[in-house]
């Protein structure tokens, strides 16, 4: 039988190939328990008197490697003292504070959610499946931006359901019909590379607002404004957060939910009745990233401010969520009205109006400059955007176009 190439000449190439192969073996062997038989003779053109010389020389290597292995441990070798926390403080600082590449990319899933919602906001209609918005959500993500993954399981609250901080999880998957009348609070973010966005829009499902619907909508809006507007290098995040609180406090008061003097509502806490998370987290590689309390921030006690996931004073480079929202939650207003410190801010009877109203949330992502801040969503932000923005995609009678619009 005819060879493809000299043996002779190629002895040393093949005996190198055995050592590469013995030392694949020895590692297998060593990580998984399992030896590996390779097939000389099919891959390399062994001779049977060449495979049974490999064979003996085989063992013999693996004995000598095994043996040394054996001893190197006895003699301590591997026992190497690894310390898993000396780089944490410094790999997260790298994580909080973004370079200008991944700011771009930060740039980019803002970019692409943002139009998500926005294709959302145009298609909802009453009688449609809150998954619905989910599913459209990803497909635009998906196929629009190539993002495949989202930052988190998309929260797409309608009605009550919008009071429901963490909703759209296993137990309860986005499976309400979105009826007239409901609020969306719909909590989504693509990822692209890791890299996440978290955006929240809250709008009417049939595309106007109510008179309360557009009172509580603009003081969660006021809010939001006012922290933006605070936002530079230099300023503690917890003042950011009682700052919402206050503007919060002071709407509720206008709205005539709530009654009295807003520093005492402060002292007490009322805020958190209305917000019971914090106002923001930091943004990055993890929905909520790291390095929120580093050595020396310390969390605070108080109820709403200990829901902030970090505390730190603002650096130019961080990139944080803004999500003041205003909530009507029926276990929270029974436990204020069951705590006479707090229960005498209400006016029960106004209150009863909202009973049911459910939430709202307004959830932007922004960069800290060196002189601000830099805001990277873009969807209808105000009642009247969002109401002719909604008219808009109604009247277009289009259903969702992203492969239509894709052609042009
Ligand atoms: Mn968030």
């Amino acid at each position: 039988m005819s060879q493809p190439y000299c043996y002779t000449g190629c002895t040393f190439l093949k005996l190198c190939i055995w050592f590469s192969l013995m030392y694949l073996k020895i590692k297998c062997i060593l990580l998984t328990g399992f030896s590996v038989e390779f097939p000389y003779s099919t891959c390399f053109h062994f001779t049977s008197s060449e495979k049974t010389w490999l064979k003996k020389k085989e063992y013999i290597v693996s004995a000598v490697v095994a043996g040394c292995f054996l001893i190197s441990i006895s003699l301590g070798f591997f026992r190497f003292n690894v310390n898993n926390k000396i780089l944490h403080p410094e790999i997260a600082e790298c994580r909080v504070i973004k370079t200008d590449m991944e700011l771009e990319v930060l740039r980019y899933t803002n970019k692409i959610s943002s139009e998500a919602h926005k294709e959302v906001m145009k298609a909802v209609k009453v009688g449609m499946k809150e998954y619905e918005m989910e599913s459209l959500f990803q497909h635009y993500c998906y196929t629009r931006g190539g993002m495949r993954h989202t930052s988190y399981t998309c929260i797409c609250g309608s009605g009550e359901n919008s009071s429901v901080l963490h909703y759209g999880h296993a137990g309860a998957p986005n499976d309400k019909t979105i009826e007239d009348g409901d609020l969306c609070l719909f909590d989504m973010g693509g990822e692209y590379y890791c890299y996440s966005s978290d955006i929240t829009c809250t709008f009417p499902a049939n595309g106007k607002f109510t008179a309360d619907q557009r009172a509580v909508y603009e003081a969660v809006l006021k809010a939001s404004r006012a922290v933006m507007a605070a936002i530079k290098p230099g300023v503690a995040w917890p003042d950011m957060h009682r700052l919402a609180d206050r503007v919060h406090l002071e709407e509720l008061t206008r709205i005539g939910i709530l009654k009295g003097n807003v520093d005492d509502m402060v002292k007490v806490h009322l805020g958190a009745v209305f917000m019971p998370h914090g106002l923001g987290h930091l943004l990055g590689i993890d929905v909520h990233d790291v390095g929120g309390y580093p050595e020396g921030v310390e969390r605070a006690e108080e109820p709403g401010l200990r829901s902030l996931r970090t505390a730190r004073r603002l650096q130019p480079g961080m990139v944080l969520t803004v999500e003041p929202g205003i909530y009507f939650i029926q276990p929270l207003l029974e436990q204020a009205l069951h705590d006479p410190a707090q229960a005498c801010f209400f006016n029960s009877h106004v209150l009863q109006r909202f009973r049911g109203f459910g939430g709202v949330r307004i959830e932007d992502d922004i960069v800290v400059t060196a002189t601000g801040m830099e805001l990277l969503t873009c969807v209808p932000r105000t009642v009247e955007e969002i109401e002719a923005f909604m008219a808009e995609g109604q009247s277009s009678a289009k259903s969702f176009g992203c492969l239509s619009s894709q052609k042009q």
